[in-house]
């Protein structure tokens, strides 16, 4: 079947088990429109579910990942309007994907730009990167999770600054505080060709073993430790079921590359 045509993402095969997602609306600074937002979690589904893809990675352009959630689509917005039509649930789908999302991030994340990376499991960032929740000085307060998932990455001290003043933190900040992985080195698309790169690292793991890591580092934001440590094991019991667990130890254990069959 013919691959559906977008309007504001550019979607590509850096590598065969890399599929890449560039947000493209350069003139509004990739601000996110719901029709940006359906397109994104569509493409983003489709790559989920393709057996052959291992690894997705989530980027905007050199000046902005995303510059928030689009002000002009939201500004005559009413209360009921909002509430009726569930305005932004569908936004988080992203972090109910069960393939890892890599987020490479230059320019402004501002907003809904700076949730959107932290809904992606791992955040790679340009030095020319800028993070921040400027949504008090509209008149409102974050929407898309930034309250609740900076909290529970940089704590409560820093995240209520953020939230409160709505000031930007640099690259090198963000990475001091823990919301990106780390900050790649200048130069353009550097952080794109790093991201892709560690994206292709990944596809070459079993992606039984790589959705069950995802799924139990991620338990961690929603159990006890008791609870967590004990759905850790299991799941670690659960993949000596696999045909991957016995190629793995195989191939270590004859000094040979593993051949993964994700079975
Ligand atoms: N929405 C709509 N249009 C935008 C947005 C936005 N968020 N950001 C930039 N644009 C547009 C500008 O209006 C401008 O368009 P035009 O040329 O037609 O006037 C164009 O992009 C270029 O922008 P600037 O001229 O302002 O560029 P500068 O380089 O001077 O400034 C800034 C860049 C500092 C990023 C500036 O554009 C800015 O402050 N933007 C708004 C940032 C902001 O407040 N973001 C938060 C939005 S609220 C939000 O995100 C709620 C979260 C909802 C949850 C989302 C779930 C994922």
């Amino acid at each position: 079947s013919e691959a559906p045509q977008y309007e504001n993402i550019l979607v590509s095969r850096p590598d065969p088990g890399v599929v890449l997602v560039q947000l493209n609306r350069p003139k509004a600074l990739n601000a996110l429109s719901s029709a940006l937002f359906k397109e994104l979690n569509e493409a983003l589904s489709i790559a989920d579910q393709d057996d052959s893809v291992g690894a997705m990675v989530l980027t905007g352009s050199e000046k902005a990942f995303a510059a928030g959630a689009d002000i002009k689509e939201m500004k005559d917005k009413t209360f009921a309007d909002a509430y009726k039509n569930k305005f932004l649930e569908s936004w988080g789908e992203i972090a109910r994907l069960r393939k890892p999302v890599i987020a490479a991030v230059s320019g402004y994340a501002l907003g809904g730009g700076c949730e959107l990376a932290l809904m992606c499991d791992i955040v790679l960032a340009s030095p020319t990167a800028k993070f921040g929740q400027p949504e008090i000085n509209l008149g409102v307060i974050p929407g898309g999770g930034g309250s609740q998932r900076l909290a529970q990455v940089i704590g409560k001290s820093r995240t209520m600054e953020l939230v409160l003043t709505g000031r930007n933190i640099t690259a090198k900040e963000a990475e001091n505080w823990g919301i990106v992985s780390r900050v790649v080195g200048e130069g353009e698309g550097q952080v794109v060709k790093d991201a892709v790169e560690m994206a292709k690292v990944i596809a070459s793991k079993s992606q039984v073993a790589v959705q069950a890591g995802k799924e139990v580092v991620n338990a961690a934001y929603e159990l006890t430790l008791a609870e967590g440590l004990r759905f850790e094991r299991r799941i670690f019991h659960g993949l000596f079921a696999t045909n991957d667990q016995k190629e793995g130890m195989a191939a270590f254990a004859e000094k040979r590359k593993p051949n993964f069959t994700h079975s």
